[in-house]
């Protein structure tokens, strides 16, 4: 079985071992710094076989070493920010955990697809890529699978229709410049535009999507999302080990698609098990393409605050 290693033990972290297991996509590790927490949670994680009747293989350990000759790595350590705290300074913090973990996933799982879920999303994958050097199809990050299913989730809900019959498309950076198309999103085999005439509706699913992060952090007190964001995790683990060559919403480093470079940035993939095995290029409208501009100069700003 493929070996999946899952670096950050927190709360996206162990609820993305728990779905990658209960799925037997492959043999899980689960590392984190903070002592005995993943094994912890891997020891919770295996008393549930029984009960679930299915024999996965789980280990967690503080020991970063355990990542070698993974298939599949996934990283969600990093911080949340916390009052007071700067992007910039997140960023920092943030960075300098992608470059240990990274430097280790290099030499010891030099073969491994690498999955990014540490904020600040885009620059983190962009900064993972530049460390471990391996091929661009080989590293990519989650974010737009889970702006894609909350915008499906508003819309479902606005138009009382299952979720299932919409195919949301969104693209840009995984933050407050992220950027849902409406005009590309299908309800059944009609555009989004097409289904709600009003202008002022589209808008407001637009924002609650863009804002649905912050308002369930508001809820949440402490923390993050991490119900949704680990089923996105676990659907890419799935598109890789399984080697789906579907369609899903990634950071990517693009080299030349959408007329840029050097950057990392969401974009609709075909995900198979050599990773990104296409860049699929969507036919922009004139404001589509302005819109997308202003997105990626958002993520060009913070990458420039990498050392
Ligand atoms: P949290 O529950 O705090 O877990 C983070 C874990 O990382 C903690 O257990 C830390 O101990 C651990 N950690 C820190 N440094 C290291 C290290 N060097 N090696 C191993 N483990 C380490 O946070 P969370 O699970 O809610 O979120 C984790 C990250 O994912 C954050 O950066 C979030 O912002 C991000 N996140 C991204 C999305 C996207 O859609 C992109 C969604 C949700 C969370």
């Amino acid at each position: 079985m493929a070996k999946i290693t899952i670096i950050g033990a927190g709360n996206v972290g162990g609820l993305t071992a728990m779905r990658i297991a209960q799925e037997n996509l492959g043999e899980v590790c689960l590392i984190d710094v903070v002592p005995g927490m993943a094994q912890g949670k891997s020891y919770d994680l295996v008393d549930c076989r029984q009960i679930l009747n299915v024999a996965y293989q789980i280990e967690g350990t503080e020991d970063i070493d355990l990542v070698k000759d993974s298939r599949v790595v996934v990283i969600t350590a990093g911080l949340a920010r916390k009052p007071g705290m700067t992007r910039e300074d997140l960023l920092t913090k943030n960075s300098q955990i992608i470059k240990a973990i990274c430097e280790k996933v290099k030499a010891l799982a030099p073969d491994s697809i690498v999955i990014i879920v540490t904020n600040p999303l885009d620059a983190m994958t962009y900064y993972a890529g530049k460390i471990l050097g391996f091929d661009p199809r080989r590293v990519f990050g989650m974010g737009l699978t889970l702006d894609g299913s909350r915008f499906a989730n508003l819309i479902s809900c606005e138009l009382n229709v299952p979720v299932t019959r919409i195919q949301p498309v969104v693209v840009g950076s995984h933050g407050e410049a992220m950027l849902p198309l409406p005009r590309l999103t299908m309800v059944g085999s009609f555009s989004l535009t097409e289904v709600i005439k009003d202008p002022s509706k589209i808008a407001k699913l637009v924002k609650g999507t863009v804002e649905r992060g912050k308002e369930i952090v508001a809820l949440l007190g402490s923390g993050s999302a991490y119900f949704a964001p680990s089923a996105a995790i676990a659907q890419l683990v799935s598109a890789v080990i399984k080697d789906k060559r579907m369609p899903y919403g990634v950071s990517a480093q693009l080299n030349g698609e959408y007329g840029l470079n050097d950057i990392c940035c969401g974009v609709p993939c075909v995900i198979g098990e050599q990773g990104i095995i296409k860049i699929v290029e969507l036919d922009l409208n004139s404001q589509e393409k302005k819109d997308f501009a202003e997105s990626v100069e958002a993520i060009r700003n913070l990458n420039s605050l990498l050392k």
